[in-house]
């Protein structure tokens, strides 16, 4: 049976920019072998971050996530591919970079909880929610890898 194609959304947070990980990052799902669709520089002000994370609201660390997320440049990008919602999630790691294990994202390069180097989305209809946050539907390339033929997986 062969694996569903999903869409995904993940953005480099702040702290993963300032400190030079965008290409690192970018790298680790070219060789994952998951396929990017669309990607974005971009920088969220304090009402979007609150927006994006309408979900957080009233939970203890909203204000210091909202606060960071909005403090500089993001990298957002759509990326495609067999259970691609759950395959990100296992590439960034656990919420906290302290439990994070080492070879996932966030195990590698983080050591903070707010500040985890990473947004990843963690549902079908979170990506979808986000996704549409960040990108246009005509921004959305529809491609193939010469090499790969999708769905054969
Ligand atoms: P996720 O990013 O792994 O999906 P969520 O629970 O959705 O984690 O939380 C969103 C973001 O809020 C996290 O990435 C992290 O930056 C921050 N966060 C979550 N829980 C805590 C916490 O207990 N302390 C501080 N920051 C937190
Ligand atoms: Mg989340």
């Amino acid at each position: 049976m062969s694996a569903q194609s999903e869409r995904t959304l993940l953005f480099v947070k702040p702290d993963g920019v300032m400190r030079g990980l965008m290409g690192e990052i970018v790298s680790r799902i070219e060789r994952k072998g998951l396929l990017i669709a669309a990607v974005k520089l971009s920088k969220l002000n304090k009402a979007q971050a609150e927006r994006f994370y309408d979900v957080h609201r009233g939970k203890p660390f909203f204000e210091a996530l909202v606060e960071h997320v909005a403090s500089g440049p993001i990298l957002a990008m759509v990326i495609e591919g067999p259970e691609a919602i759950s395959v990100v999630r296992r590439l960034i790691g656990e919420t906290s970079s302290f439990k994070a294990e080492p070879g996932a994202i966030r195990g590698d390069f983080g050591i903070s909880v707010t500040k985890n180097v990473v947004h990843a989305s963690d549902s079908m209809e979170n990506a979808e929610r986000e996704i549409s946050f960040f990108f246009k539907k005509r921004e959305i390339l529809r491609w193939e890898k010469p090499t790969e033929k999708k769905f054969a997986f």
